[in-house]
C-alpha cells in the first residue's frame, strides 16, 4: 500500500492512525500541502480534488476521503474492529467522527485558509478568530455527546479505539496548534490521553513522521 499524505494533515492523521490501529502498513509519500504540491498535474491524476490523503492499494485505482479509506480498512481488515458491532452504536460513532470530519475539519484546511486571505482579505489576527471559532464549535458538540452519554467509556463509545477516537485527536492536535485553553474539555483531555498511550496513535502522530517540520 502506499499512503500519499502530509505529516500535519489532520486527514492523514486519521488514516495513518487507522492502518497502525489495524496493524497494516503501507509506504508514506509526502505531498507537502503547504507548498501547493497537491497542485501539480502528477498528484491530481491520483487524486482530482487535490486533497490528501490518497491510499493506493494494490495497484489499483487511488482510495479518497479520510472516512471512506477508514470504512474500507474495516470491511477489508476487520479486526480489532474500529466500528461497533450494533447498529445505534455505529451510527453513534460515525456521528461523533463526522462532527470533527465533516463540519469542524473542512472549514480551517489549507484552501479555505487561503481562500479567507486571498479573496476576502482578512488578515491574521482575524483569520485566527476564523480558525478557533469552528474549531471550537466541533470541540464543544463532541465534548457535550461524550460527557452526557452513557456509550462513552475510557475511549469515544466504550474502552476500545474506535474511528471516533481516530477524528478526535488530530482535531484536538489542531486546537492545539491554535493554543486552546482546554479547561472546557475535560472529557476530550482524558479520552486524548487515553489515545496517546496507545503505540498507533503515538507513532501517527504528526511530529513523529519523517516528512515533519523539525
Ligand atoms: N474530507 C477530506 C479532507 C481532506 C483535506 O482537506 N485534506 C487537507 C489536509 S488535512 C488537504 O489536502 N488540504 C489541501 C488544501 O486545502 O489545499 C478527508 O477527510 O480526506
Amino acid at each position: 500500500m502506499k499512503l500519499y499524505g502530509f505529516w500535519r494533515s489532520l486527514a492523514t492523521f486519521r488514516v495513518r492512525t487507522a492502518l497502525a490501529l489495524k496493524g497494516m502498513e503501507a509506504e508514506q509519500v509526502s505531498i507537502d500541502i503547504l507548498q501547493g504540491k497537491q497542485f501539480t498535474e502528477e498528484y491530481k491524476a491520483l487524486n482530482p480534488q487535490s486533497l490528501v490523503p490518497a491510499l493506493v492499494v494494490d495497484g489499483g485505482p487511488p482510495l479518497f476521503q479520510s472516512m471512506a479509506i477508514m470504512e474500507y480498512l474495516e470491511e477489508t481488515q476487520p479486526q480489532p474492529p474500529l466500528l461497533p458491532k450494533d447498529a445505534r452504536g455505529r451510527a453513534r460513532v460515525r456521528g461523533l467522527s463526522q462532527i470533527a470530519v465533516s463540519d469542524g475539519h473542512p472549514l480551517i484546511v489549507p484552501r479555505i485558509r487561503a481562500f479567507l486571505e486571498k479573496e476576502m482579505k482578512l488578515d491574521e489576527a482575524a483569520r485566527n478568530k476564523w480558525l478557533a471559532h469552528w474549531t471550537t464549535k466541533a470541540l464543544e458538540a463532541i465534548e457535550a455527546h461524550l460527557a452526557s452519554e452513557r456509550e462513552t467509556g475510557r475511549f469515544c463509545h466504550g474502552d476500545a479505539p474506535t474511528i471516533a477516537d481516530i477524528c478526535l485527536v488530530p482535531q484536538m492536535a489542531n486546537a492545539r496548534r491554535l493554543e486552546f485553553d482546554f479547561a472546557p474539555y475535560p472529557t476530550l483531555l482524558r479520552i486524548e490521553a487515553a489515545c496517546a498511550a496507545l503505540p498507533a496513535f503515538a507513532d501517527a502522530a504528526p511530529a513523529r513522521q519523517p516528512d515533519a517540520e523539525k
